[in-house]
């Protein structure tokens, strides 16, 4: 049986839903962030040395650490076909489904974290001196990139989500769920759950269409705590 190496707050949510959705037997070890730095803790690193999370232990001798949600949900819906969570060459989705599959980590997330990063140190304690210095040098590389940058793949979501929605269908890419809604999930409901006004309306009803996927609830039951979802502590 597989393991999912869990993150409270993390990118692993995908692999709750995605395996919630295959109705999958696994086993399930959780690893909490360090309150102060949110960094994962050593625990992670014992099964994979960059100790980052998600993390599957296969079911073979060697018990593979597999890493990459990319990869883990790759790996996943080809080995449950029946479940047909992509598309083939042939396909009239297939370069959509290639594209945006390596989008989601390639494009999406970068300035996403980048912000989320700079956005701490801006609100981290230090002398008043060093503070003004240093939200002007954090503040100035946000304005020439990363804040930019996001806001062009927003805009490059919506346009796609609303063609989607054109062609009246609910899914990321193509007429069917693929492993494209559980990466590009992520990134955008973040996004949702920090700034809900400034959400454009596909990308926004595409985020509550799946959160309200009965799996996807499952996968939430499951992993407790997700400042990114819907269920917010308060
Ligand atoms: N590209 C990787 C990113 C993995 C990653 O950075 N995960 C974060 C959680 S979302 C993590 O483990 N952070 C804790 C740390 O870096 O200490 C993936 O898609 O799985």
């Amino acid at each position: 049986m597989p393991t999912l190496h869990h993150l409270n707050h993390s990118r692993s949510q995908r692999i709750l839903w995605l395996f919630a959705e295959l109705g999958l037997d696994y086993d399930i070890q959780t690893h909490e962030r360090d309150p102060k730095t949110s960094l994962a803790p050593d625990s992670l690193k014992a099964t994979f040395e960059l100790g980052r999370s998600p993390v599957v232990t296969l079911d073979d001798e060697a018990h593979t650490p597999l890493a990459e949600s990319g990869a883990i949900v790759e790996y996943f819906a080809h080995i449950h076909p029946e479940a047909n969570l992509t598309y083939q060459a042939g396909h009239t989705a297939f370069s959509d489904y290639l594209y945006w599959l390596h989008f989601a980590e390639g494009t999406m997330m970068p300035p996403l974290i980048a912000k989320l990063v700079l956005g701490k140190a801006k609100a981290k304690k230090k002398p008043i001196i060093i503070k003004t210095i240093a939200d002007k040098v954090i503040d100035a590389i946000l304005n020439a990139y990363y804040d930019k940058n996001f806001a062009e793949n927003v805009a490059h979501v919506e346009k796609h989500l609303a063609r989607q929605a054109d062609k009246g269908f609910e899914y990321f890419v193509g007429e069917h769920l693929s492993t494209v809604d559980f990466m590009m999930l992520f990134p955008l409901e973040a996004m949702l759950a920090s700034q809900p006004n400034h959400v454009p309306k596909h990308i926004k009803a595409y985020v509550e269409r799946m959160q309200s996927r009965t799996a996807y609830q499952q996968a939430l039951d499951t992993g407790g705590e997700y400042n990114f979802g819907p269920r917010q502590a308060a």
